[in-house]
């Protein structure tokens, strides 16, 4: 599998740049391109990636999407004085035109080609280009917005054309609506374009009608343009994760792109005139992170807006950073989104339902470390890992005699319990931000390793175990919140505000487990913020594989990446997956789509009624309360 980020960047692009005085027009300034990249170069972030040159796009190339009337209007551009510049530039709504314009508007073209290129060619695994002019405006016959060629746009033709795509993700999450790139594919099955943007019932610009959640797509593409808009100002990082988790993602995965291009406009992050939201830097950590997980990584992240060059330089850095594989940041403040944010993300569900089967049902909404045990296979994991020394009998005596001391004189569990501490102590002490942990009994192994990290300090720590659990942990007063994925009905403990039971019988790896994960697990997670995640798998476990990887993925954007894995299971397929997934080499393919049943479904919603009835009171830790909505955790 391919590694490796491209960045691309060319000082050129700063050379564009507005000559007079336009108030509309004034905030798109070269200094958004440098200011970003010498950002980069500060955290040094520049020299871990692959650098990749610019080149100028091909006439052929901005061919593919624009008209030949348009592109010789901007070719006409480059032998202007001033004032036939800004004559020209009056013919278009926000944009203008530099003498230099024409050039670096083909080379933001050509570095976005050249990332498709090094990301399709495997030269490396994804990427970003950092451009201007930005692109998402610009339509077939026009200039707008400060955009002058639909750079990603012409992207998803050319990796169509030359590497004969079918399926192309386009996500936008700049602020503004990317009606240009909506035109360009609103009757093409094959592009699924995303956007979110500023609205305002219309008022916001560009105030089209099409920008709203009605607005599905075409003909053959119906289905594939999915418009939402968002009513309110002061968006935050909550409400960007809710759409994720309830609308991009699911359609998202149920398409199974082979490609996923960003239109990537920093102007939905805090701080920026243009988007009035409140979104922070690490939210964008988080985006990268799960769009990371589809077409098997994939990445190109193409820079359109953001004009606080500040919020803009650290949100491209973060964006960076999780490209690269770093830990994912916690993401602090709130974590329920708001009722505005709740029902533009109910309207554009109830409006793609008709295309889209993970819509379908009101669905719930509701560096790796081993053990030395793994020296004889530690060849057999797909990547390098660390061996971490086990603790001997006296250091884990006296480490477990302070809680379960009757542990003390079992010889046998104890001694399993060494390797599985050694490796929880190294990330604790944050030597290491993930581990894995073999062991013969994965209940007992959890129940030590819980009450262990909140005896070391840690506040909130999430565990979710797959499997027949024989002692269920101690809670230790909301320390810890327990989602256990088992097949038997857990009879005796019901579920609390602290203990999830979650009974998936049979087939629970099909896709209705997906819904569960993302409608479900992965909001009462974010809302939670866990310190620390430990995920367990036991005996009789109800998920295969698949299911389990997933997990992994996707909660790896919580306790900043700190996960521990204990496995009770000496599989090694699944060893080799979890060490997959926790280093961030993508999952395994979902396949084909088996809809949840009814049951499953009201299953879920029983579950989801009886988690808010629980969660009047709040987290400990935190001032969530839970409402009805989506079932996930609303902002008063
Ligand atoms: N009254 C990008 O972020 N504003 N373009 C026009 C007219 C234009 C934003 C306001 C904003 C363009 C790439
Ligand atoms: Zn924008």
């Amino acid at each position: 599998m391919a590694s490796g980020t491209a960045l691309i960047y060319d000082e050129e692009m700063t050379t564009h740049k507005l000559l007079w005085s336009d108030p509309v027009c004034d905030i798109e300034v070269p200094e958004r391109l440098s200011t970003s990249y010498e950002q980069l170069k500060c955290y040094h972030l520049v020299e871990r990636c692959v650098h990749v040159p610019a080149r100028e796009g091909s006439e052929e190339e901005i061919l593919l999407v624009h008209s030949s009337e348009h592109l010789e209007a901007a070719k006409s551009s480059q032998t202007m004085n001033e004032e036939e510049l800004k004559r020209l530039s009056g013919n278009y709504d926000a944009f203008f035109f530099h003498p230099n314009t024409y050039r670096c508007a083909r080379l933001a073209v050509g570095a976005t080609l050249q990332l498709v290129d090094a990301v399709m060619s495997g030269k490396v695994c994804n990427g970003m280009a950092l451009v201007r002019p930005p692109g998402h405006h610009s339509q077939r016959n026009t200039a707008n917005g400060f955009c002058l060629f639909n750079n990603v746009a012409i992207a998803a033709e050319y990796a169509k054309l030359k590497y004969g795509l079918q399926r192309i993700l386009i996500v936008d999450w700049d602020v503004h609506h990317g009606q240009g790139t909506q035109y360009i594919f609103e009757e093409d099955p094959s592009v699924l374009y995303f956007s979110w943007h500023r609205y305002e019932h219309q008022e916001f610009w560009p105030s089209l009608k099409e920008s709203d959640y009605d607005a599905v797509g075409l003909g053959k593409g119906k289905g594939f343009n999915i418009n939402l808009p968002w009513n309110k100002v002061g968006m935050g990082n909550s409400d960007y994760l809710a759409a994720f988790f309830h609308v991009l993602l699911p359609v998202a995965f149920e398409f199974d792109p082979e490609l996923v291009l960003v239109s990537s406009g920093y102007d939905s992050g805090i701080g920026d005139p243009e988007g009035q939201m409140n979104a922070t830097p690490e939210v964008f950590a988080h985006l990268t992170h799960f769009l990371m997980q589809l077409a098997n990584g994939k990445l190109c992240v193409i820079l359109e807006g953001g004009y606080h060059l500040k919020s803009l330089s650290e949100s491209v850095c973060m964006t960076v950073k999780t490209l690269l594989g770093d830990p994912v940041p916690q993401i602090t403040g709130e974590m329920a989104p708001c009722l505005s944010a709740i029902e533009s993300i109910q309207n554009v569900r109830a409006a793609h339902k008709p295309y889209w089967k993970w819509l379908m049902y009101e669905v719930p909404p509701i560096k790796t470390a081993a053990t030395t045990a793994w020296k004889g296979s530690a060849h057999l994991l797909p990547v390098p890992v660390h061996l971490v020394k086990e603790m001997d009998e006296t250091e884990i005596k006296v480490l477990v005699s302070g809680f379960y001391a009757d542990l003390v004189k079992e010889d046998k569990t104890l001694l399993s319990l060494g390797s599985m501490l050694a490796i929880l102590d190294k990330i604790l002490q944050k030597e290491v931000c993930n581990g894995i942990a073999e062991s013969p009994a994965a209940a007992v192994s959890v129940a030590v390793a819980l009450r262990h990290s909140v005896r070391f300090g840690f506040q909130r720590v999430l565990c979710v175990f797959v499997g027949d659990m024989q002692i269920i942990p101690n809670t230790e007063d909301g320390k810890i919140l327990m989602i256990h994925i088992c097949e038997k009905e857990q009879s005796g403990k019901a579920s609390s505000k602290h203990y999830i039971s979650l009974n998936w019988k049979e087939d629970a790896e099909g896709n209705d487990f997906f819904s569960a994960v993302l409608g479900f697990i992965l909001p009462v997670a974010y809302s939670y913020q866990p310190n620390l995640t430990v995920i367990a798998v036991g005996p009789n476990r109800s998920l295969g594989i698949r299911g389990i990887s997933l997990l992994f993925a996707l909660l790896q954007g919580l306790s900043e990446s700190r996960i521990f894995a204990v496995i009770e299971d000496t599989e090694i397929n699944l060893m080799q997956s979890v060490a997959k997934a926790l280093v961030g080499a993508s999952m395994p393919h979902f396949g084909v789509y088996i809809p949840p049943t009814q049951e499953k479904v009201n299953r879920t919603k029983i579950l989801r009624d009886q988690f808010q009835r629980n969660g009047q009171e709040q987290w400990s830790g935190s001032n969530e309360n839970v409402l009805t909505g989506l079932g996930i955790v609303i902002r008063a």
